[in-house]
């Protein structure tokens, strides 16, 4: 059965704008996998340790037949393929790749959190969000354009196509 997920992906090491479009392209060819929309590509303050450098963020649309578990798999993987190093939460990184939905499905894992639990405060992900899914109800939360109304200015800047 085909499944829809929304991916946030995030980069501000080595040149973050190539590891965004190159994560799109991977996204498209993981197994049982299609991107069916991607977002522009935002430059954007980071949220949470402040002292590194601005991040570019978008948001993939797929549609899969990979269950949850091996999609994140997957994820981490690209995420390992790109010379992820995992040192401190929020550390800057050459590439994110977070699950922020898969259908409608909400669990709680020590593996995985869905909705992604903090998908609905960011601007980093509600704006390339807003693209593709404006309509998208975030089960607990409302629908996407709803909460990019009363969000805080979080300096989320559109980069030029
Ligand atoms: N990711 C984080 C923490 N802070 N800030 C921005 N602007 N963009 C991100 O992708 C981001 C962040 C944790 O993954
Ligand atoms: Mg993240
Ligand atoms: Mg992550």
């Amino acid at each position: 059965m085909s499944h829809r997920a929304y991916i946030a992906i995030g980069s501000n090491l080595q040149d973050p704008e190539q590891q965004v479009l190159r994560a799109f392209a991977e996204l498209n060819n993981l197994p049982q996998t299609q991107l069916v929309a991607q977002s522009a590509l935002y430059r954007t303050a980071p949220v949470g340790y402040a002292d590194q450098p601005d991040f570019v963020n978008a948001v993939a649309e797929v549609r899969t037949e990979l269950q949850a578990s091996a999609l994140l798999a997957a994820l981490f993987a690209l995420e390992n393929a790109h010379g992820r190093e995992r040192s401190f939460p929020n550390a800057p990184r050459v590439l994110d790749l977070d699950l922020l939905m898969y259908d409608d499905l909400e669990i709680n894992s020590p593996q995985l959190t869905l909705p992604h639990p903090r998908m609905h405060e960011r601007g980093f992900v509600l704006f390339p969000l807003a693209e593709i899914a404006p309509d998208l109800e975030i089960p607990g939360h409302g629908a996407v354009h709803a909460l990019l109304k009363k969000l805080p200015d979080q300096n989320v800047r559109r980069m030029a196509a």
